[in-house]
């Protein structure tokens, strides 16, 4: 009896830590800008089967429409009312989004923006994704309902009502982000509308947020609102599951305000960790591989059982945000498949794998002008993610997901879940190699010659397929064979010039 009651107590406490993807699925995919359409598909016909255990989904409520410039990617987080009603469906194509991705064992996670509403130099009007009428002037959101009590207009202290200085915590919690109309969280009606907002959505059957700009908002008050949150809807959860809470704070190190402060109340998104691997991976600042031996809590993360981490996200991919120019995206595919591989190898943290658009970029002084583009679309009308006969995207959706090197990576993290981080090998320079227990193995090549070298994979005996150059398909592989010796040993060749200058084997890709 006593056990039980300390186990449940247990349970209780860490409840908001599980990720609640199903049992052996240890990733998640943010399908930025995709309708809800196109997500029930992709959960049906590709996450499912190739094991990706959830989709970060852009925010589903209503937003302002920005038409100068026209139909940027950050109008969605300018928002108008809590109607399920975006560019990228309405309520009840949101629904069968759920439904059906919950069916087949991906689960949702919904981006909330809570810490405000639209701009308030937005003019008044109707302009909104859904026709909802908004004046940001007067600060009256009838939609919601919101209206001038409900912002912190009075708490802030600066001239401009604006954050002004990011050394101090108060003007960061209680002024507007970038002339963002900031709410009033510490009210107990708007947080009460915020939580009833989240509840119709965990009530519709996602399992967890990522809390934007959650820097921008007081941890207790935070905490306060998580509180009033139901358990998720056991049609496809067990009985007493939370949601899974990831809150964006970027911590660089460097600001007044720390990760640390947000971890009673969910994980935290780990930015220290993209940017340090892509200066790894230049080579920028003396950096090589070898130094990756200690990563993660070594190189000072935040604890692993709090980290949400990946290599880019949609803001810093477009030179926005934390990281600046060494975060790896799409546009540097040969270092970046290498990325998001030693990421998903790695124990360390829970893993997003982001999936884009292409846009026009265009550098005018080492600045991108059209970092705000919107995704693919007809006259503002979000277009169709098309599947080539190759099985990448059309339409000028990235689908990086899809990409083998990548899709395959998310299979092995789950093959090798639970084990240990082993057998690790470097030449002292830019080639590494290390295992998971007796369940996988992968090895890097990222100096200007050729690896050569015999390894210890940790694996039993037998050949495997190399799931980077290839896949194993009806019991033979279309790439790359390594044979494990009775030892545990296998040699290893990577060309410096090689495509993919890595090679990965797992418990599932023995031939
Ligand atoms: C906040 C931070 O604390 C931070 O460290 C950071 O890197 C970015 C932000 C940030 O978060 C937002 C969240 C939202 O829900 C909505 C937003 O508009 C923002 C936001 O604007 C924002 O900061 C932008 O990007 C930073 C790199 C700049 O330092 C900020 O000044 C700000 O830039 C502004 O972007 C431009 O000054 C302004 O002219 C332009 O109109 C505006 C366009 O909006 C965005 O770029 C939205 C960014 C965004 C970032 C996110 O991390 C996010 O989750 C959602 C949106
Ligand atoms: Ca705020």
């Amino acid at each position: 009896m006593k056990f039980f009651l300390l186990l449940s107590a247990i349970g209780f406490c860490w409840a908001q830590y599980a990720p609640n993807t199903k049992s052996g699925l240890t990733s998640i995919v943010h399908l930025f800008e995709w309708r809800w359409v196109d997500i029930a598909l992709e959960c049906e016909r590709y996450l499912a089967p190739k094991g990706f255990g959830g989709v970060q989904v852009s925010p589903p409520n209503e937003n302002v429409v920005i038409t100068n410039p026209s139909r940027p990617w950050w109008e969605r987080y300018q928002p108008v009312s809590y109607k399920l009603c975006t560019r990228s469906g309405n309520e009840n194509e949101f629904k069968d989004m759920v439904t059906r991705c919950n069916n087949v064992g991906v689960h949702i996670y919904v981006d909330a923006v809570i810490n405000h509403m639209s701009g308030s130099g937005v003019a008044a009007g109707t302009s909104s994704t859904c026709g909802s009428y908004f004046n940001p002037g007067t600060r009256d959101f009838p939609a919601v309902p919101y209206s001038a009590w409900d912002f912190n207009d009075g708490k802030c202290k600066t001239e401009n009502g604006g954050i002004e200085s990011y050394n101090d915590p108060f003007q960061i919690r209680d002024c507007r982000l970038v002339g963002l109309l900031d709410l009033a969280l510490e009210k107990d009606y708007v947080r009460s509308t915020v939580a009833e907002y989240l509840n119709r959505l965990i009530d519709i059957g996602v399992a967890g947020f990522r809390i934007d700009a959650s820097k921008h908002m007081w941890p207790g008050v935070m905490k306060a609102i998580l509180d009033k949150l139901h358990n998720l809807n056991t049609t496809w959860f067990p009985e007493g599951s939370k949601p899974f809470i990831y809150q964006e704070v970027i911590d660089l190190g460097s600001e007044s305000i720390q990760s640390s402060e947000y971890f009673g109340n969910g994980h935290v998104t780990e930015f220290k960790y993209g940017a340090k691997l892509g200066t790894v991976l230049r080579k920028w600042n003396g950096e090589k591989m070898a130094y990756l031996k200690n990563w993660g809590e070594g190189w000072g993360f935040m604890p692993s059982d709090r980290a949400l981490v990946f290599v880019d996200n949609h803001d810093n991919q477009r030179g926005h945000g934390a990281g600046g120019a060494s975060i790896l995206t799409f546009w540097d595919p040969r270092l970046y498949k290498m990325a998001v591989g030693f990421m998903l190898a790695h124990p360390y943290g829970f893993t997003r794998v982001m999936s884009s658009y292409r846009w026009a970029r265009h550098f005018v002084n080492g600045q991108d002008v059209n970092d705000w583009i919107g995704p693919p679309n007809n006259n503002g009308v979000i277009k169709e993610v098309t599947i080539n006969p190759d099985t990448t995207c059309g339409n000028d959706w990235v689908c990086e997901h899809r990409w083998r090197q990548i899709r395959n990576m998310v299979m092995f993290r789950n093959v090798v879940d639970g084990q240990p981080f082993t057998n690790w090998w470097d030449n002292g320079s830019n080639q590494v190699a290390f295992g998971r227990g007796s369940r996988g193995f992968i090895v890097f090549n990222n100096d200007d010659w050729t690896l050569s070298s015999t390894l210890q994979t940790g694996l039993p005996a037998g050949t495997y397929c190399d799931v980077i150059s290839g896949d194993k398909v009806g019991g033979d592989c279309t790439g790359i064979k390594v044979y494990v010796s009775g030892d545990g040993n296998a040699s290893f060749f990577i060309s410096n010039s090689a495509e993919d200058p890595f090679i990965a084997i797992h418990a599932e890709s023995k031939l």
